[in-house]
Formats: C-alpha cells, sequence, structure tokens
C-alpha cells in the first residue's frame, strides 16, 4: 500500500546547518503519531513548506518523500492564523466567545486547501491510501473526488468535533461538512466526537445516517472512533537510554524535594494551564505540610505565538506562576519551576521519568498525548497520572487515571493529595492497567485499524 499523508505541518523543520540542511522534527501531537509511520512504511507527506524558500521536495530515506506546498504571506495570516487556529481551533473546542468569523479568512482557507489538493494530485498514483489530517484541511476531500481521485481517502480530525448547537454558528458550516463527506472514513479519537458529526452532517445538510456510517451524494462515508496511540516501541528506548536514566536522576537529586510533579503542553488556552496552576495552588493552600516537599516542573512550549489569544494565555500563565511562587516559595524551594520553551523528547522523557505524579488538565482536548507518553515512560510502573475527564484520553485511562474537573480546583488539590498518598500497590496496579492499553492501542495498532479497508 502507498500512503500519502497530507497535514497542515511539516513533519521537519529544515534548518540550514553548515552548507548542509539539519532536519528538526517538529512538535505536536501529529507529527508525533505520523512520522514514524512514513518512515516504516514509506510513501508520501504533503505539508506547508513554512519557509517558502526552501526546498520543494525533501527525500527522507529511499521510500518516504516530503513535498511542501508553497504558501504566500497571505495564505498563512488567513488559512492558518486565521480560519484554522481562529475560527475552527476554537470553534471546536468549544470556545464561542473567542471565535472570529471573517470572510477573508475562509476565502484564504478555499484557496489554501484548493493548492493541498493540486500537490496531492501531482504526487498521486492511483492504488495510494489517502490520508487528509485535521481542521485545517477539511476541504481537500472533496476537493480530491472532484479531481477524479477514486481511490480511497481516509481523513482524521484530530481535535474534538462539535455538537451541532456550536457547528450551527460557523457561516460555512455546509461548506466544511461536505468537504469532509468527500472522504470514504472520517476518523475521531472517541465515539462522542462521532455523534456531534452524525448530528451536524443531519442537522445541517439533510444527510442520512445509521450506525457510524452516513450515506450522501450516492456515496457511503463510514465514520470510525480511533484513538490515536504514541510509538511505544520509540518512547520505550528512550526510557531505557542511560544517559535519560542518568539525567532524570541527577535532576531529581537537584531539585531535592521529596515529590516531583511534571506537565508538558503547548501553551494553549485549550490546555487548562491556568486551571492547574490554581489546583497546585489550592492544594498548597489546603495542605501546607507538603509546602516545601512537592515541587511540579511545566513545560509550556510556545504555540501560535503570533495569534493575541496566545499572548494573552501566556501573560496569564506567566502571572498566575508568579502568584503562587511568591506566596507560597521559599528560599531553597520552587514549588513551580516553569519554562516557555520547547525540549527534545529525550528530555522530556526524563522528566517523566522523575515524576512521582503527572497533572493533566485540558479543558477540553481531542485525545491528549502526553498521558500516553508519561505512562510508557514509566517503565518502573510507578506513577501516577491525574487527568481531566474532558481529555478523550480520559476514556481509555479512567482504570488507572485520576479523574478530574480542570475546574475544580479542590477537586484538583484533592487528585495531587491522593496521588501523593497513594500506597505503591495501588499506584502499580493503576499504572500497570495503563501501559496495557497504552502498548495495545499504539500508533501501529491505530494506523491498522484506522486505515483499514472499508467494510464492504
Ligand atoms: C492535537 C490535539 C491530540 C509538547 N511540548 C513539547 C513536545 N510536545 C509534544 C508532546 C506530545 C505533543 O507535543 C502534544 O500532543 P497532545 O496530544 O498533547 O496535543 P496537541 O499538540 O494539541 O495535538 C490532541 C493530538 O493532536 C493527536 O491527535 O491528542 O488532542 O489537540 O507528543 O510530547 N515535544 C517536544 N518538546 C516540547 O517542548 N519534543
Amino acid at each position: 500500500m502507498r500512503l500519502i499523508v497530507v497535514s497542515n505541518r511539516e513533519p521537519y523543520r529544515v534548518e540550514p546547518s553548515r552548507g548542509k540542511v539539519r532536519l528538526e522534527k517538529t512538535v505536536g501531537g501529529l507529527v508525533s503519531a505520523l512520522e514514524p509511520v512514513l518512515r516504516e512504511y514509506g510513501g508520501t507527506w504533503v505539508c506547508w513548506g513554512r519557509k517558502g524558500k526552501g526546498p520543494e521536495e525533501l527525500r527522507i530515506n529511499d521510500r518516504f518523500l516530503v513535498k511542501f506546498v508553497p504558501l504566500t504571506s497571505g495564505d498563512v495570516s488567513g488559512y492558518y492564523y486565521g480560519f484554522s487556529n481562529e475560527t475552527l481551533w476554537p470553534l471546536c473546542h468549544m470556545f464561542l466567545t473567542k471565535t472570529h468569523f471573517n470572510s477573508s479568512f475562509w476565502t484564504a482557507y478555499r484557496r489554501v486547501n484548493r493548492k493541498f489538493a493540486k500537490a496531492v494530485a501531482e504526487v498521486y498514483v492511483p492504488g495510494s491510501k489517502i490520508l487528509v489530517n485535521d481542521y485545517h484541511l477539511a476541504l481537500v476531500p472533496q476537493l480530491l473526488r472532484d479531481a477524479g481521485i477514486s481511490d480511497p481517502i481516509y481523513l482524521f480530525w484530530h481535535i474534538p468535533f462539535p455538537p451541532y448547537f456550536m457547528m450551527r454558528f460557523l457561516p460555512s458550516r455546509r461548506e466544511i461538512l461536505e468537504g469532509m463527506l468527500g472522504s470514504d472514513v472520517i476518523g475521531f479519537h472517541t465515539q462522542h466526537y462521532v455523534e456531534n458529526f452524525l448530528e451536524c452532517v443531519r442537522e445541517i445538510l439533510g444527510a442520512f445516517s445509521d450506525n457510524n456510517t452516513v450515506y450522501w451524494n450516492g456515496r457511503r462515508i463510514e465514520v470510525r472512533a480511533v484513538p490515536i496511540g504514541i510509538d511505544v516501541e520509540r518512547w520505550e528506548r528512550l526510557a531505557k537510554d542511560p544517559k535519560a536514566v542518568r539525567y532524570a536522576n541527577n535532576l531529581r537529586k537537584r531539585m531535592g524535594v521529596e515529590f516531583i510533579g511534571v506537565g508538558v503542553d503547548r501553551l494553549d488556552y485549550t490546555k487548562g494551564l491556568e486551571e492547574k496552576f490554581r489546583g497546585i495552588g489550592r492544594f498548597f493552600e489546603k495542605y501546607p505540610s507538603f509546602r516545601g516537599r512537592v515541587s511540579f516542573v511545566q513545560i509550556a512550549a510556545p504555540t501560535r505565538t503570533k495569534l493575541e489569544e496566545y499572548i494573552d494565555i501566556k501573560r496569564r500563565t506567566d502571572e498566575i506562576v508568579g502568584m503562587i511562587e511568591g506566596r507560597f516559595g521559599e528560599p531553597g524551594w520552587v514549588p513551580i519551576y516553569y519554562y516557555y520553551k520547547n525540549y527534545p523528547d529525550e528530555r522530556l522523557v526524563s522528566l517523566y521519568m522523575m515524576a512521582d505524579f503527572a497533572l493533566v488538565t485540558p479543558i477540553i482536548d481531542g485525545l491528549n498525548l502526553v498521558s500516553k507518553e508519561y505512562v510508557i515512560s514509566k517503565t518502573d510502573e510507578d506513577g501516577v497520572l491525574i487527568v481531566s475527564e474532558f481529555a478523550g484520553v480520559s476514556l481509555q485511562l479512567r482504570e488507572g487515571a485520576i479523574i478530574v474537573n480542570p475546574f475544580d480546583e479542590d477537586e484538583v488539590a484533592e487528585a495531587i493529595y491522593m496521588a501523593l498518598k497513594m500506597k505503591r500497590s495501588e499506584r502499580r496496579e493503576r499504572m500497570r492497567a495503563m501501559r496495557i492499553v497504552v502498548r495495545e492501542k499504539d500508533i501501529r495498532w491505530w494506523v491498522k485499524e484506522f486505515l483499514k479497508d472499508v467494510s464492504a
């Protein structure tokens, strides 16, 4: 099978270095999940050529080619920052008040989706499977159909899909749904999002649906709930690397506290960083005996930094961290170590390994890969995952995780307390249960399950 992956995000950033080019894997859920798949299975990855001036194609190995779609600055601001990240992202995450409706965003979105479809048509050879990713490219499946491509098209939507009462606000709701229905298979992380999608196509398009199948324009479209997995082998390898183990042990010693918590998120308003810090503050307020004994390490990776909402969330997060440091911190003890930067996976794994608990509190999150990375990095099977009930992953990991409502700071505080007081035997039992799920439902499972042939 020849795979063509289409996504906004490029799998590598191309950095010139001493006359050569250095490839740096880009950060984010999609790339973390799919880059290993293409390396292993081969195929073409069609994506945004971020710098505009770089090469049009890049060969990673003899089977894996990256094709860049050059975008103008007008494309980028209207399609990427505009329609994708100021309209669809907040709408799908139920932030109506942060959703900007602007017809020039929509014009750019349509234009860029056409550019992507054209680039796919250029590399397409009959007999391929086409995997279109995410909300940036909702129109591509139907555009490919219009271009006469009859091979199977799979669309995976990595973020939540909103219910009809949210989707109806979008002026281009019909076109978005029709674009998506050009696919043969549409995937979401949970059955809940599947149901929202089915409700939208019924209410907005008047399409007929039966179980998880939509009947539209004489075609059948299967809608699947298939939560994405991580590259378990790779994370286990990283976790076994003696350098990573040494770094984790040394760091833990240097921090000099009894307990360490960890969080890794893009600094996005959906990830609930403010809520997390409020919960931590509440914990130190309610349980003063833990002051000086617990520190929390938070990586907040910069993202979409040009947008006002993101400048704003950065300011608010800085402020709340400052408030907690100021209120609870003492010379010799830092309650929250907060880093606004990217770290390589080799560092993240050490942070996961040294942490007694991970705190993942999105307000709403399609799935959340960090939770799975934490679980797999705990090769000693010891550690506690606290996760928001509004992250898709909480359904998969509910046997082992402590599930919280991130808006309830008391509940978050209690969850931290429970994690610190939990007996080793219970920690292991819960961690084992989660490790089984993450292992079984890894990225290879997802590829098989989601890209399964359409049933006859
Ligand atoms: C979308 C959906 C869904 C983060 N900071 C650094 C870093 N990361 C990596 C993590 C993880 C990935 O980025 C983040 O994945 P998430 O799943 O948590 O979230 P999104 O980026 O919002 O992804 C999400 C996902 O797509 C997959 O479908 O789960 O719901 O929103 O892999 O490790 N990686 C490195 N340095 C960092 O500083 N190396």
